[in-house]
């Protein structure tokens, strides 16, 4: 079935709220912001650093949490502690996207955001655009359990996704002068 597509940035209180680590890793979370938008799920944004500004890391999580946020995403690269500090803070789900820079490229983000210890879990996601891409859908996911229209549009998402791969292979076995299906 097709679910109507939303239109443009969405509205209403935040029930996706992400933080970076800096505006240096907006270029990568927009990646994340982007399927939000195409599902329709009304999302927040801001700069907060475990390191620099603790304080608002709190004050941020507390106020959306109480807000009505659902599911929580926290972006930060190097000794990267963002979203453990925002699981510090709240019982919604956190979601860690490790940022790739260097000298290291992400290895040291990931395994301090995945390196959580006993009864503070955060979700890791991939490296860089692969994890803020897959941290969009998956927050997405997490808000669909109690909202019907949204998992409908994550399934048609997924349908268009299927058609395409199946529309590439069948250039593909042309170009290659295959048969134009595998058996
Ligand atoms: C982290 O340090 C940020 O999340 C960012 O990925 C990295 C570098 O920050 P900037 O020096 O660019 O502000 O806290």
């Amino acid at each position: 079935m097709n679910a109507s597509k939303p239109q443009g940035k969405p509205t209403g209180p935040a029930r996706v709220c992400i933080l970076m680590g800096s505006d240096s890793d907006l270029p990568v979370m927009r990646k994340c912001m982007e399927q939000l938008d195409k599902l329709g799920v009304a999302w927040d944004a801001v700069v907060a650093s475990a390191h620099r500004t603790p304080d608002r890391v709190q004050r941020y999580v507390r106020e959306k949490d109480a807000a009505g946020c659902l599911v929580f995403v926290a972006a930060a690269g190097g000794a990267a502690h963002l979203a453990g500090a925002v699981a510090a803070q709240t019982t919604r789900p956190v979601l860690g996207v490790p940022m790739a820079v260097p000298p290291f490229n992400g290895l040291d983000a990931l395994f301090s955001t995945v390196q959580m210890p006993p009864g503070m879990p955060v979700g890791t996601l991939a490296a860089g655009e692969y994890g803020a891409t897959n941290a969009g859908i998956l927050a997405a996911q997490i808000v669909a359990v109690g909202d019907p229209d949204l998992a409908e549009r994550i399934r048609d998402d997924r349908d268009a996704m299927r058609a395409k791969v199946v529309e590439k292979n069948t250039k593909m076995r042309q170009d290659l002068g295959l048969p134009s299906e595998f058996v």
